[in-house]
């Protein structure tokens, strides 16, 4: 087993370790992330896969419906999108592209988590002894679905390469960011299986129904990637969405910063943030445009990143990612403000509470 995202270089389970873990006679649910994004899709579904294969009855599920990127891709792929399942609240469940709580099908409280795969910094989730977590940088986490594919020695089939591929193109933007060695084997193995015939071209659409948001609300756009956080007990949620050229950003943080307005006073977190990239490659204005709500939250977003435009946005020349920029390093920041709190404020701190997995 591997260390919960420890330093040293994670073993991945074999086969045999994968499979006398007892799953009584009861299904496995695999699962992403709430507002599911093509990775937490085709992990979870290929994931599945795998225990089936190795006689562990499991099923791929997501918490809503898939985007518009997911759909588009699976059409192409002639695979039918997984069950939804909207609360895990007493199942056997197995997460996968997410670690955190705060982003978690709901129910998660009192489901019985026997297994974690995750390739983002900072999940406070642990397994229950002795099933498996992986837990390891990578660019996407279908990556690490592949490598169990490779521990255990199970073949990959036409359509699960297809479906870690598409999770692989969406988490690195067709291999461009943040990829690893491990992106890479995957993506050089997988592309000889999955017999796809132009996988830029794929990858270009895509990003394209990613972006196109046709027949959305406002609302239903922001909610399509948004991922909650907590950390020096401030709950916060970053909502990230992309558009075409500079003045598509500026339009869109203006349409968005409505909604988060309009959100703010029910939802229940302490603060809203939101990205808004540019996925417009060639344009060399504004890359990225961020915006705040709540209590401190603008002061927190200046004060970490920069940018203040002196009005409501804070505008970058270059793209920010939520996963390996703006996520942790907001973490990090409410982290240390909540332990310097707590010199005159005794609560529990939820940083010390964390537990890792012992071997
Ligand atoms: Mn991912």
């Amino acid at each position: 087993m591997t260390n919960h995202h420890g330093t040293e270089a994670p073993r991945f389970p074999s086969m045999e370790e994968l499979s006398t873990c007892d799953y009584g006679n009861e299904r496995t649910i695999v699962v992403g992330h709430m507002h599911p994004d093509s990775d937490s899709v085709g992990s979870a579904m290929a994931y599945a896969y795998l225990l089936n294969a190795i006689g562990i009855h499991a099923i791929a599920a997501t918490t809503e419906p898939v985007n518009h990127e997911t759909k588009y891709a699976l059409s192409v792929f002639g695979i039918e999108p997984p069950e939804i399942i909207r609360n895990v609240s007493g199942c056997q469940v197995i997460l996968v592209d997410h670690s955190m709580t705060a982003q978690a099908p709901r129910g998660i409280e009192t489901a019985r988590i026997v297994g974690l795969l995750d390739h983002h910094p900072g999940g406070e989730i642990n397994v229950c002894s002795p099933y498996v977590a992986v837990c390891e940088p990578s660019g996407a986490a279908a990556s690490l679905v592949y490598r169990l594919y490779m521990s255990c020695k199970v073949d990959i089939p036409v359509n699960m390469a297809q479906l870690m591929l598409m999770s692989i193109l969406s988490d690195t933007r067709n291999m461009s960011r943040n990829v690893t060695e491990t992106d890479r084997e995957a993506y050089d193995h997988l592309i000889r299986i999955a017999s796809i015939p132009d996988i830029n071209e794929l990858y270009g659409k895509m990003a394209r129904a990613l972006a196109s948001y046709d027949g959305m609300t406002d609302e239903e756009i922001l909610e399509s990637d948004y991922k909650e956080y907590e950390a020096g007990n401030i709950r916060f949620c970053i909502g990230d969405v992309n558009a075409f050229g500079e003045a598509e950003v500026c339009k869109m943080t203006e349409r968005m910063a409505v909604v988060m307005e309009s959100l703010y006073p029910s939802c229940g977190l302490d603060m809203l943030f939101l990205i808004v990239n540019n996925k417009k490659e060639d344009d060399s204005g504004i890359r990225t445009m961020m915006a705040a709500c709540g209590n401190g939250a603008a002061e927190l977003l200046n004060q970490c990143f920069g940018g203040y435009d002196g009005r409501r946005f804070f505008l970058f020349s270059r793209n920010l990612s939520r996963k390996t920029t703006v996520a942790p390093t907001l973490i990090s920041a409410l982290e240390k403000l909540g332990k310097d709190e707590k010199t005159v404020d005794k609560d529990v701190d939820i940083t010390t509470s964390r537990k890792y997995n012992p071997d």
